[in-house]
């Protein structure tokens, strides 16, 4: 649920009670009763969402850095100044890349294969359908991709690291760190699956905390023809939720059923309450004609 939508179901909840608190027909049991189930409402609405999945290649986006959880950088050395690339353009007429300008034949970068085919516009790269790659810089600066974690709680990370040269081949090493603390390092020497290192692990982290994925130049520490693909998903649930909690709209959906149920029979018997008081009214505005006798 975001923050919009949860504030726009607090203001009429608000409006709801508000009203009903004004309603003198309505004893203070009943009214505590409706503040209960809306309180109910609310606050399990508040509760964050189960779990979310995060895909660094499927949620990429041209347009948008920061997006989202994610971003696309740089850094002098590992652990050092994260820097955000500020530049789009075109690897090739086809590939999509990020880039700082202000480095040398725009490297560092991060490119990505927004095409539904296999790409093979670069002379020494083909770049699968949806395929995210980096490339360090030619000072030995990092290409960095950046997660940030939305809110508290446990993650689960698989992430694997590939050689996309065929011609070079590729030669790079690659990194992981979670606040910039290592939890994975290798080398990345070849091309294709072969080459492909891969790391998964579980764990906790609190809101802002950031899982870094990053590629330097390699042993050779040499920067040409060292694009590595990138494959990393992340999926996280919440502290306090657990997977067997119900989604936030079954439970506006329950509630909302009680609160809507509770409110339909206070409105009735309020009318009661009104066709008896109107009656007593016209008893006494009308008394029936003297009989003649
Ligand atoms: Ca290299």
């Amino acid at each position: 649920m975001t923050t919009f939508t949860f504030f726009r179901l607090k203001l009429l909840f608000t409006s709801i009670v508000q009203n009903f608190s004004e309603d003198i027909c309505m004893s203070f049991i009943e009214k505590s009763k409706i503040l209960l189930i809306a309180t109910f409402i609310l606050g399990s609405a508040a509760k964050p969402s189960s779990s979310a999945i995060f895909n660094v290649a499927s949620d990429f986006s041209l347009t948008n850095n920061p997006n989202g959880a994610w971003r696309y950088g740089w850094s002098s050395s590992l652990g050092s100044r994260f820097n955000l690339y500020s530049n789009v353009g075109k690897q090739t007429p086809t590939i999509d890349l990020w880039y700082d300008s202000t480095k040398t034949i725009r490297a560092p970068f991060v490119v990505h294969n927004s095409t539904a085919t296999p790409n093979n516009s670069h002379p020494t790269i083909t770049y699968q359908p949806g395929q995210l790659g980096f490339h360090p810089g030619y000072y030995g600066e990092y290409s960095i991709i950046r997660w940030i974690a939305p809110e508290a709680g446990e993650y689960s990370l698989d992430t694997t690291f590939m050689g996309l040269d065929h011609v070079g081949l590729t030669t790079t090493d690659v990194h992981v760190l979670h606040n910039n603390s290592l939890l994975f390092s290798n080398l990345i020497n070849g091309f294709g699956a072969s080459s492909a290192k891969s790391f998964t692990t579980t764990g906790t982290v609190q809101a802002g905390d950031t899982i870094d994925f990053a590629v330097g130049y390699g042993s050779n520490q040499t920067y040409s023809y060292d694009s590595t693909g990138l494959d990393v998903t992340i999926s996280t649930t919440p502290a306090g939720v657990s997977k067997t909690v119900p989604e936030p709209s079954t439970v506006l959906g329950l509630g909302g059923l009680a609160l809507s149920a509770f409110l339909g029979k206070m409105r009735m018997k309020r009318q009661r309450q009104q066709q008896l008081a109107r009656n007593r009214v016209s008893a006494i505005a009308f008394p029936s004609s003297p009989r003649l006798s």
